[in-house]
């Protein structure tokens, strides 16, 4: 007996399932094994698209509302809302976070996005080139548990592209560089390998870099505002003022955030040692393990600077990142072992009062 198989079509490959509302908003298994279906039924999952002063905007499956802000959450963050009690909700643990020390003399801790998948550090093909803040993202970015890729906007108005794609994948074997004119159609096609559905992806960067330019480029139909630069300086104005993730058509995220004037690092020391990894390796064989690489015998970052194996420049720039951040984390692990005796205190008198 033959048997008809003609009602099966053989070629065609199977039509992947169309994304659902969540894994459009970036809804992974990571998020999803840390609650169940019941819960989920009483506490639905919601994004955090963009944080304000006085409320939190949150996305979910027929879901798009303010919520009171709340300082343990950043854009991002995936919630499990409780609607009866806005402040019961649950922000679920994070796959990665973007953080610095936040600018001026308070040295708290900012959140800028949570559950990146990959970071874009942007920058131009111009004066805004500058290997040591490239140093400086690609180490937050390795700490932080994101895939950073550099950009280089601004090809199409630069002679000299290759020297700059040069000096930056010196940075490190592990970062792609991707070269890129932000408007029209090349960031679709140049970017595609990262935003695949169901990821999130990040631009950081100086102001008037592009990033806004590329997000706009990425999501057709958007119309995020951007600027012209100074022509004096090939500075940006600021023309991002928010962080918002947008949630584009062909089921990826995207964080569009303002330039940064200062990023400030605090708590990557395993970062640093990724970027600088042949230092950090040379340094474990100094004879000192407290070397500072300056003038102590058997130093064998210094032998290696003598025999020409290390450039000059980059061991002052890790020795100033190491130290910088050194100094921004002890400051902040101290103040909190203050809060923490202050909190005892306090305790002690209550507990005193009481008697
Ligand atoms: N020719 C050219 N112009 C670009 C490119 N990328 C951005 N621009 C222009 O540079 C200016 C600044 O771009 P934005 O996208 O506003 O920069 P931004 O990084 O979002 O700046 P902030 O929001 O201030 O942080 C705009 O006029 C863009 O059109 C590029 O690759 N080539
Ligand atoms: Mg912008
Ligand atoms: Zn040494």
């Amino acid at each position: 007996m033959t048997r008809d198989y003609s009602q099966f079509s053989l070629g065609e490959p199977a039509e992947p399932a169309p994304l659902t509302v969540l894994q459009k908003l970036g809804w992974q298994a990571f998020f999803a094994q840390q609650t169940d279906a019941d819960t989920m039924e009483k506490t639905p999952p919601v994004r955090v698209t963009q944080v304000h002063r006085s409320a939190h905007q949150v996305v979910g499956e027929g879901i798009d509302k303010l919520i009171p802000p709340r300082h343990d959450a950043t854009v991002g963050d995936w919630l499990l809302l409780d609607q009866d009690d806005l402040a019961a909700s649950v922000v679920l643990e994070r796959k990665s976070l973007i953080k610095r020390r936040a600018p001026g003399r308070v040295r708290a801790v900012q959140m800028i996005g949570a559950n990146l998948d990959t970071t874009f550090i942007v920058t131009s093909c111009n004066d805004d080139f500058n290997i040591a803040r490239l140093e400086r993202y690609i180490a937050l970015a390795f700490e932080d548990k994101t895939d950073p890729v550099i950009l280089l906007t601004k090809a199409d108005l630069c002679d000299d592209v290759e020297s700059y794609v040069e000096q930056a994948r010196a940075i490190s074997d592990m970062v792609p560089v991707v070269t890129i004119d932000a408007r029209g159609d090349e960031p679709k096609s140049k970017l595609a390998e990262w935003c695949k559905p169901g990821k999130t992806v990040a631009f950081l960067g100086s102001s008037g870099v592009g990033k806004s330019t590329l997000t706009n480029a990425l999501g057709g139909g958007l119309d995020i505002d951007t600027q012209a630069i100074r022509e004096s300086d090939a500075r940006g104005r600021h023309t991002t003022t928010t962080r918002q993730l947008h949630i584009m058509e062909a089921g990826f995220c995207v964080l569009d955030t303002p330039g940064m004037r200062e990023l400030q690092l605090t708590d990557v020391a395993s970062g640093l040692s990724d970027v600088f990894a042949d230092l950090q390796e040379l340094s474990t064989q100094c004879r000192f393990r407290d070397c500072a690489h300056e003038s102590e015998p058997g130093c064998a970052v210094k032998t290696a600077l003598e025999a020409g194996d290390v450039d000059a420049a980059r061991i002052a720039r890790w020795k100033k990142l190491v130290a910088e951040d050194s100094f921004n984390s002890e400051s902040l692990s101290a103040r909190k072992a203050k809060d923490k005796s202050l909190g005892r205190v306090i305790k002690q008198v209550k507990k005193h009062g009481k008697k």
